[in-house]
């Protein structure tokens, strides 16, 4: 069985739980990061040497990188779906975006996040928040152009590109913040709380 090592509120544990149950495999969960700890063990290390969450478990195999897990569940339980397509370009289209999440979204949209919802406000850096507002809003501008005349990021169906920016976009709606309007980001969001395992794991109270 599936076993994920990781914190529910943690945006790179929600994108694991959302695609599995979507898929409706059955799976157990170990909480681990933050307040829980046991992420700097030897044993978790050999599973994930960076020590962060998620992980995955499965039959003496493990793998670190929530996107590389995405794309794993996909290639193991649901080979050639929509989630994760087999044809070159399909799959390459959503491997840009899948990229695009982790290199130039991650780090700003957590900037914002952390400050905002998890730092007391006498020690919040607003000018880093300013910066890093900025960044994350160039990305979902970017994103928005691309859904405007399409359901998904990668056309009529859900992949695991929508898993990835999903699982942050709640929040970028969510926070206090001042947003540019995005109407097709908007819509894609709101397609997104029509789905059970999206509101179950990802569009909760922000912690
Ligand atoms: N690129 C990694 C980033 C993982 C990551 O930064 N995880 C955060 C939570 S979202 C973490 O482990 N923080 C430390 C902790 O929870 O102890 C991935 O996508 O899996």
């Amino acid at each position: 069985m599936i076993r994920i090592w990781g914190r529910t509120n943690s945006s790179n544990v929600m994108k694991v739980l959302w695609l599995l149950d979507e898929l409706g495999l059955t799976f157990e969960r170990i909480d681990a990061g933050g307040k829980f700890g046991r992420t700097d063990t030897a044993e978790y290390r050999a599973m994930n040497p960076p020590g962060l969450v998620p992980t995955l478990e499965e039959n003496g195999f493990s793998l670190f990188e929530s996107n590389a897990i995405l794309r794993y569940v996909c290639n193991a339980c649901v080979p050639g779906s929509s989630w994760y397509p087999a044809a070159p370009r399909a799959r390459a289209e959503v491997d840009a975006w899948l990229d695009l999440q982790q290199t130039a979204l991650a780090r700003p949209q957590s900037v914002v996040f952390v400050t905002l919802v998890r730092t007391p406000p006498e020690k919040r850096d607003m000018q880093a928040v300013a910066s890093a507002l900025s960044e994350a809003g160039q990305v979902w501008a970017m994103l928005d152009a691309k859904l405007r005349g399409r359901d998904f990021i990668a056309g009529s169906a859900p992949s695991i590109a929508d898993i990835a920016f999903g699982a942050n976009v709640h929040r970028w709606f969510a926070m206090p913040i001042e947003r540019p309007d995005l109407p097709a980001l908007r819509g894609w969001y709101e397609r997104l709380l029509a789905r059970a395992p999206y509101v179950q794991h990802v569009a909760q109270p922000l912690t």
